[in-house]
Parts: C-alpha cells; sequence; structure tokens
C-alpha cells in the first residue's frame, strides 16, 4: 500500500508531497517548505512513519526548502540533481537513478528547462510522477532565469512527461489557482502552452514574453536553497517552545502530555475551559485549575495572568484545544494543550480535587 498526501503551502503556493511505504513505513518528502516544516514532521510522526528522504525537484526561487531543518529533525537524507549546484545534499541524482523507501521507489528523469536541475520524480509503477515546476496543470514553469530554456523544457516535457503512460497522473510543485493534479494524457491534448500540436517554436515565442515579476523571495531563497536549506545561523530559528516538553500537532496545536503537565504544574497555569457542573463533576479538576468556560474564554482572557504559561483543560482534549487558538488570538503566546483531556489525566494516574474515585 501507498501512503500519499499532497500538502500546500499558502504563501508560496507550493505542493509538498509525502508518499510512504505503507508496509515499512519508510517515507518520502518532496518539496518540503521551511515554514511548513512542524507540519509536515507532526504528519510524519502522527502517521507513524520514518522518513528516508527528503528530495528536491529543483532549486526553488521562491521559498526555502525544508528539507535541511527535516534532516536535522528526522535524520532524513536529502537528495537532489546533480547538476544543481547545491552543497549540503547527501545524494545527488541524474537521471534513471532510483530513490528506494522501504518496498516502493521513484526514478529520476532529468527535466531541466526551468532550471537546469530540474527532476520529475517517476512512481515505480508509473502511476504518479512528481513534475515540479517543468509541467504544471495546464501551464509549465517559467524560463527566464536559474539557466532556464523554453527549448530545453519543451524537449523535457516531450520526451521526459509525455512519454509516460496516458493515465499516469502529475502532481506539479506549484499551482496558482488552487488545481492539484492532471494526467499525462490530459496534458498532451490541452496544455495551451506545449500540448496538442503546439511546436518548439511556438512555445518558446509564448514563454519569453510572459512577462513575469521576478518571485518576491528569490535573493534569500536560491543562496539558502543551493545549501539545501540551511540556515545562516541556527539560533532561534525554529526553536520549539523550552518552557515544558511539547509536542506539535498536524492539527496546528501545541499539546503537552499528562506526565509532562505534572512536572511543570507549579510553574505554569492551569485553565480550565469545562461548564461549572463538569468542574465540579465526576473527573474532577487539577488542583488550582482556574475554570473560564470556552464559550465565555474571548471575553475573559484578561483574567489570566502573562508571567506564566498557560495549559488548557477539558473533558477529551477538544475544547482546550481551540482554547489555545482563542489565547494566541487574544496574545498569549506560551499556551498548550492538555492531550486526553482530564480523561487521560485520570486514566494515567494523575491526582485530582473532587470528583468520584
Ligand atoms: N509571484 C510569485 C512568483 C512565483 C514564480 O515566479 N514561480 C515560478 C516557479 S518558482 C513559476 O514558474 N511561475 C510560473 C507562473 O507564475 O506562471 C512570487 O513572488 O513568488
Ligand atoms: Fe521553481
Amino acid at each position: 500500500m501507498l501512503i500519499f498526501r499532497q500538502l500546500f503551502d499558502p504563501p508560496s503556493s507550493t505542493y509538498t508531497y509525502l508518499l510512504a511505504d505503507g508496509r515499512s513505513g519508510a517515507a518520502v518528502i518532496i518539496d518540503p517548505v521551511f515554514e511548513q516544516v512542524r507540519r509536515d514532521a507532526a504528519l510524519i510522526e502522527e502517521l507513524g512513519l520514518s522518513l528516508s528522504y527528503a528530495l528536491e525537484t529543483h532549486v526553488h526561487a521562491d521559498h526555502v526548502t525544508g528539507a535541511w531543518l527535516l534532516k536535522r529533525r528526522t535524520g532524513c537524507r536529502i537528495a537532489l540533481s546533480a547538476k544543481s549546484s547545491a552543497e549540503g545534499a547527501d545524494r545527488y541524482l541524474v537521471q534513471d537513478d532510483v530513490v528506494a523507501f522501504g518496498g516502493r521507489n521513484l526514478q529520476v528523469r532529468e527535466t531541466p528547462g526551468h532550471t537546469s536541475g530540474c527532476l520529475t520524480y517517476v512512481l515505480d509503477d508509473r502511476s504518479m510522477a512528481f513534475t515540479g515546476d517543468c509541467l504544471f496543470v495546464r501551464g509549465t514553469g517559467r524560463t527566464d532565469f536559474q539557466g532556464g530554456d523554453p527549448h530545453v523544457m519543451y524537449r523535457s516535457v516531450h520526451q521526459q512527461i509525455f512519454t509516460l503512460p496516458d493515465a499516469c497522473l502529475l502532481y506539479p510543485a506549484h499551482d496558482y489557482r488552487g488545481l492539484t493534479v492532471t494526467s499525462v494524457q490530459e496534458e498532451r491534448r490541452y496544455n495551451p502552452r506545449l500540448g496538442s500540436e503546439v511546436g518548439e517554436g511556438d512555445f518558446a515565442g509564448y514563454m519569453k514574453n510572459l512577462g513575469l515579476a521576478h518571485p518576491k523571495k528569490m535573493d534569500v531563497a536560491v543562496p539558502a536553497n543551493l545549501k539545501c536549506g540551511r540556515p545562516e545561523s541556527d539560533v532561534g530559528v525554529t526553536e520549539d517552545p523550552g518552557w515544558a516538553p511539547l509536542r506539535y500537532s498536524f492539527a496546528g496545536i501545541w499539546e503537552i502530555d499528562p506526565h509532562g503537565l505534572e512536572e511543570q504544574v507549579a510553574s505554569v497555569q492551569i485553565l480550565d475551559v469545562r461548564e461549572p457542573q463538569e468542574f465540579v463533576g465526576p473527573l474532577g479538576h487539577i488542583r488550582g485549575a482556574v475554570l473560564i468556560p470556552l464559550g465565555e474564554l474571548a471575553g475573559r482572557a484578561a483574567e489570566l495572568g502573562r508571567d506564566r504559561p498557560i495549559v488548557a483543560v477539558c473533558r477529551a482534549g477538544s475544547r482546550s484545544a481551540q482554547a489555545t487558538v482563542i489565547l494566541r488570538e487574544a496574545g498569549f503566546g506560551d499556551v498548550a494543550n492538555l492531550a486526553g483531556g482530564m480523561l487521560r489525566w485520570r486514566a494515567e494516574g494523575h491526582a485530582v480535587e473532587g470528583g468520584s474515585a
């Protein structure tokens, strides 16, 4: 079984792809984005996967890759084109190389034209391919910088992508309209830039007149990506909160486990967001907890101190997750959700005040 997820970075309209062999849990991530590494690492952890590779389709000009951060977090290897001129990768790929993850693999096809080091990764059974900024859904990547060349791109698409099976699904690295996937057959027929009867000269004429402004982040992104996303200085880049051992969930919530809270109980404020009758009901409450029901929290947040981190608590951990969102909106920085709520707190044997045995 193949595990497959398409992830999106809204500011840069970048798609990141996570693929894993369902049997072994070995995974690869294609084109991770620096600012989304925490999210992506949370998903990898929640799905119980182990990351073998962070793969780049090319040296991006519009966003910084998350490859280096993912390597630091997970120990994965970084791989990209041997023609990329990037330093800091563990493997430099060329045409027909195979990148294995468990029992599955991706085959490398060189598809220059957007940059001189662009790759397309083709899944072992040719059911899907990841075309980077070469072929988009009814479009193509631009060809006006980083060694780009419309003639080279035209040949890459026709020789390396349109030769895949008609039904092969194509996943681009970007889409600026929200389109997510296409197929070889569709693009051969309907790609307005180089599908159907459009010739190489027609395509080059089209591309030379695109008139696009350079990507806003280009001056930062290209140098950083030539180092696989390694920041100039390690200080503070994506430090996790230091006040307790927290976990970031794919749902976007910082969580603390019951035993983590037990260790911090003296130095944090515990905010119980259940209804008053629950607070004094059979589950009891944690000693020292302040009660503000979720529905009143936005209006009463000023009652909470800003000197100590806040841990939100409810019955099962869902209302309190929303409480952390409300608190962040109210300007509280150090907030976390008690994972599993009072149910898990009690099940793991932690003390409660009130409640029934
Ligand atoms: N406005 C975007 C431009 C992004 C851009 O130029 N993207 C490249 C890929 S790195 C591209 O090929 N764009 C094609 C297009 O916009 O039609 C930005 O500032 O980041
Ligand atoms: Fe690009």
